[in-house]
């Protein structure tokens, strides 16, 4: 397999010198700075390759093999095929990058708000940070800070006691922290950034979206976008919800096998592929990771590799690569055998995903990206690293 590495473009604190330096040959980057809903040109996708591909001589080469992501405007999830303008317009940034020679482009399909996690600098025993999320907390900026109306029904009355003590031992800057977790977008977020009073309107937006209508959109989307992606010999892999659980009542439909499947019935094209991210999925008691990876095998082209760690009432935080609830250990041995029965040109990506803070990161005039220092994501990456050669070896 690959291993990848996700670069936010020259802004990243961790540099392609610190990249090369971690080990890893292939980047995983996006063009964050373009607005979301407009279309990448294909100049500024050569110009970006360029910078990843052109290193100093001497040094390690490194190739741009993984486009993450592509954003997914609103529209196309509440309109489906009506959103023309904006299917066409991600359907101009696809060709950019396959004209670039990039073959695998990731995206995901949660409305309103893309990953979510109510703490950033959440303290472990051994000293590291890690990023979690908290139930109370979470139920404490929906029924206290966002104050959605019908979020009472989603908790039981000893939830919402838990959600009030959790809301009255916050400080101003306590709930600044978490309104900026929750609502101002987290690094690589495609859906935009929120104030409280917006992100309500958002949220009324999609009222009438039911999971099945939402369902419905995406096999829209991806029946407009894979015969193009087929065409052009692109891979588009779909990120699970993360969490894999619907959020603020909106609905969520690829957080289980179930959903994926789905979705490879209504699209078989061989352009409609997953990206297994273990940490997402993981969240899930009942999602099977080694078995799930095995069943979706053939349409795996980039992994994100990271371990969650849950707890009874649905809070859960990183863990360590190796050590959280997910068998890491079963699921790469079943990539590792899928990775051996393909061409070279067709090998499976992936890349550490979410590192702690940890070491010189946790200097406190470091700016890291939460989940994207270099220590924590080099540590991930050097143990999946020394678990797949040990694999490999027998
Ligand atoms: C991450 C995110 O949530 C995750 O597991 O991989 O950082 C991811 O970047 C976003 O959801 C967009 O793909
Ligand atoms: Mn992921």
């Amino acid at each position: 397999m690959l291993q990848g590495w996700r670069w936010y473009g020259p802004d990243d604190p961790v540099s392609l010198g610190d990249i090369r330096q971690a080990g890893a040959t292939d980047i995983v980057s996006a063009l964050h700075q373009v607005p979301i809903g407009e279309a990448w040109t294909r100049k500024a996708v050569e110009e970006r390759k360029a910078i990843i591909e052109n290193g100093p001589p001497g040094r390690n080469p490194l190739t741009w093999s993984v486009v993450e992501s592509i954003p997914i405007p609103d529209d196309v999830k509440r309109l489906g095929a009506r959103a023309t303008g904006s299917i066409e317009a991600w359907i101009a940034s696809l060709e950019a990058v396959a004209a670039a020679g990039i073959k695998v482009i990731c995206y995901n399909f949660m409305p309103v708000v893309d990953w979510c996690r109510t703490d950033l600098e959440w303290d472990l025993p051994n000293g590291a940070r890690a990023l979690r999320f908290d139930q109370d907390r979470f139920a404490a900026f929906e029924l206290h800070i966002l104050e959605r109306p019908e979020a009472r029904l989603d908790y039981s009355p000893d939830a919402q006691a838990r959600a009030r003590q959790a809301y009255e031992r916050m400080s101003r800057d306590d709930i600044d922290d978490l309104v900026m977790a929750i609502a101002s977008a987290l690094p690589g977020s495609t859906t935009e950034p929120m104030t409280i009073p917006q992100f309500r309107d958002r949220l009324d937006h999609y009222r009438e979206i039911t999971p099945g209508l939402l369902r419905r959109h995406l096999v829209e989307f991806l029946q407009r976008v894979a015969p193009v992606a087929e065409q052009l010999g692109v891979t588009l892999t779909l990120h699970p919800d993360d969490p894999p659980r619907p959020l603020f009542g909106l609905p969520r439909v690829a957080s289980t096998a179930d959903d994926y499947q789905a979705l490879f019935d209504a699209v078989p094209s061989r352009a409609n592929g997953i990206c297994l991210c273990t940490g997402s999925l993981g969240v899930r008691a009942d999602n099977d990771l080694p078995a799930m990876a095995e069943r979706f095998g053939p349409r795996i082209a980039f992994a994100h590799l990271r371990a969650t760690k849950r707890e009874s009432d649905g809070s859960f935080f990183e863990a360590d690569h190796l050590d959280g609830d997910v068998d890491m250990i079963a699921v790469l041995k079943v990539l590792l055998a899928e990775n051996a029965r393909r061409s070279p040109a067709d090998r499976i990506v992936f890349r550490p995903d979410h590192g702690h803070r940890m070491l010189d990161d946790l200097a406190a005039t470091k700016r890291t990206n939460p989940g994207y220092t270099a220590i924590g994501r080099l540590r991930g990456l050097a143990e999946l690293r020394g678990a797949m050669r040990a694999i490999v070896h027998g």
